[in-house]
C-alpha cells in the first residue's frame, strides 16, 4: 500500500515528509522533485513570502543511486527563513511574547483553540497552514514518476479566477503544460488571461483575495483503477477527498458533475463505441469524467478543484472576536497571497497523482517497478477479453 505523511509548520524548521510503499527502482532525482516544487510557487496574486522564502530540498532516505529502494522515502524541505522564527517557534519550553487571541474567520484559528484547547491562535495555524502543500507536492512528485512507467500524465489549468472563467475553450493537452506554466496564472486561454490578471489586480488594490478553480486532467489512466464494490474504495470518491483535503478548497467535480445534475438522463451520460482501430471501447464525451462506478474507464481523467477566496485579507474586515476579552475586534491583517488558485492547480496535480498511485500499486503490486509494469501489461494485453463481444 501507498501512503505518505506530512510533518511541518508554516514557520517551522521545515517540511518533512515520508512516503512508504514505492516499488524500487523508480528513478528520480532532486531536480526533478525541485522543479514540481518550482511550479507550485507560480502564478501572479502570490504574496512578498514567495519571493523570499526557498524550498530547500533533501533527499534523506529510500533513494540510493537516483532510485527508490523499496524502503520509506523521506524528504525535508527547510524553511530558509527560519533563523526570523526560531526563537517565536522554538520547541523548547517557554511561552510566546505575542499570543494570537483574535481568531481570523474562515481559517481553523477559533475550532482549532477550542478543540485542542490552546490560548494562542498561532499553534493552530501555522500547521493548517498552505505551506504544508509543499510537502504533498514532493510526494506527488514521487507519484507522478510512478504512474509515468504506467504512461499516465498529468496537468491542471486554471478554469476559474474570480469571476472570470475560460468558457468552452478547448482542453489543453499533455503538451500544453509549458505553456500553462508559462501564463501568469496558470490558464490555457490566453484571451482571458489578461482579464484575471486585472481582476487580482483590483483585489490587490482593494486589500482582498479571490477565489477560483482548476481542473486536473489525467492522461492514459488505466482501466479499473478504484472499485465499484466499497464506499471506500471508488475512485471519485478518493479523488474528492484528496482535493477536498487541500487547504481552501470548498467544492470538487468530477467531468461534468456540476452541470450534469440540472440536465435529463438522456444528456448527462457518455455513451459508448467500439473502436475497431485501436480495439478499444470508446466514450466521445467528458461528462462522467473517465470514471464509471467509481472504476477508472481508461479514458481522461477530469476532476475540478474550487477554492474560496482566502481569508487572511490584507484589509482587516472581517468581524471576530478577541478570546482574551471577548470583545469584538476584525480579524488580524497577515502578509499574504491574494490568491493562490494558480498554486493550487499544482498541488491539485499531486493530490490526484498520489490517489493514482496509490490505486495503481494496490492494482498491480510488485516490489520493483519492473515488476509492477509486467503485471500491468498482462492485465492490458487481456482487458478486452471479457466482456468477448468483440470475438461474437
Ligand atoms: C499561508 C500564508 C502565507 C503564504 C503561505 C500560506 O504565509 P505568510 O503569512 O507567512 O506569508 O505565503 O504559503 C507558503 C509559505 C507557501 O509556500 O505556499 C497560509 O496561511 O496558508
Amino acid at each position: 500500500m501507498l501512503r505518505f505523511f506530512t510533518a511541518g509548520e508554516s514557520h517551522g524548521k521545515g517540511l518533512v515528509v515520508i512516503v512508504e510503499g514505492l516499488p524500487a527502482g523508480l528513478e528520480i532525482t532532486k531536480e526533478e522533485i525541485q522543479s514540481e516544487l518550482a511550479r507550485r510557487r507560480l502564478g501572479y496574486g502570490r504574496g512578498p513570502r514567495m519571493r523570499f522564502e526557498a524550498d530547500e530540498l533533501t533527499l534523506i532516505a529510500g533513494i540510493r543511486h537516483g532510485r527508490t529502494l523499496g524502503s520509506p522515502v523521506a524528504l525535508e524541505i527547510a524553511n530558509t527563513e527560519w533563523p526570523k522564527w526560531e526563537k517565536e517557534m522554538s520547541p523548547d519550553p517557554g511561552r510566546s511574547e505575542k499570543i494570537l487571541t483574535q481568531p481570523r474567520p474562515g481559517h481553523a484559528d477559533l475550532v482549532g483553540m477550542q478543540k485542542y484547547g490552546f490560548d494562542d491562535a498561532r499553534d493552530v495555524l501555522e500547521r493548517a497552514s498552505a505551506r504544508e502543500t509543499v510537502a504533498r507536492t514532493a510526494a506527488g512528485s514521487l507519484a507522478k514518476a510512478l504512474l509515468a512507467k504506467l504512461g499516465v500524465s498529468i496537468i491542471s489549468h486554471v478554469v476559474q479566477l474570480g469571476s472570470v472563467t475560460v468558457g468552452d475553450a478547448p482542453r489543453p493537452g499533455p503538451e500544453d503544460l509549458e505553456a500553462i506554466d508559462e501564463s501568469r496564472v496558470r490558464c490555457f486561454n490566453p484571451s482571458v488571461e489578461e482579464a484575471m490578471v486585472e481582476e487580482i489586480k483590483a483585489a490587490a488594490k482593494a486589500g482582498d483575495s479571490l477565489g477560483g478553480a482548476a481542473e486536473v486532467l489525467v492522461f492514459g489512466t488505466p482501466i479499473g483503477l478504484g472499485s465499484h464494490v466499497h464506499w471506500d474504495r471508488k475512485l471519485d470518491g478518493l479523488l474528492a477527498q484528496g482535493l477536498m483535503s487541500i487547504q481552501a478548497i470548498k467544492a470538487v467535480s468530477i467531468g461534468e458533475g456540476h452541470i450534469v445534475s440540472g440536465l435529463r438522463g438522456s444528456q448527462a451520460h457518455d455513451s459508448i463505441r467500439w473502436d475497431p482501430e485501436t480495439q478499444t471501447y470508446v466514450r466521445d464525451t467528458l461528462r462522467a469524467g473517465g470514471i464509471e462506478g467509481g472504476m477508472s474507464t481508461g479514458g481522461l481523467i477530469s476532476a475540478t478543484a474550487w477554492m474560496k477566496p482566502l481569508s487572511t485579507l490584507n484589509r482587516p474586515v472581517i468581524k471576530t472576536v478577541d478570546v482574551a476579552t471577548r470583545e469584538e475586534t476584525v480579524s488580524f491583517k497577515e502578509r499574504t497571497d491574494v490568491t493562490a488558485v494558480p498554486a493550487m492547480g499544482v498541488v491539485a496535480e499531486a493530490m490526484v497523482a498520489l490517489v493514482l498511485a496509490t490505486e495503481a500499486v494496490r492494482k498491480f503490486g510488485g516490489d520493483s517497478v519492473a515488476e509492477m509494469v509486467r503485471n500491468f501489461e498482462s492485465f492490458n494485453a487481456h482487458i478486452h477479453e471479457t466482456p468477448s463481444a468483440s470475438k461474437a
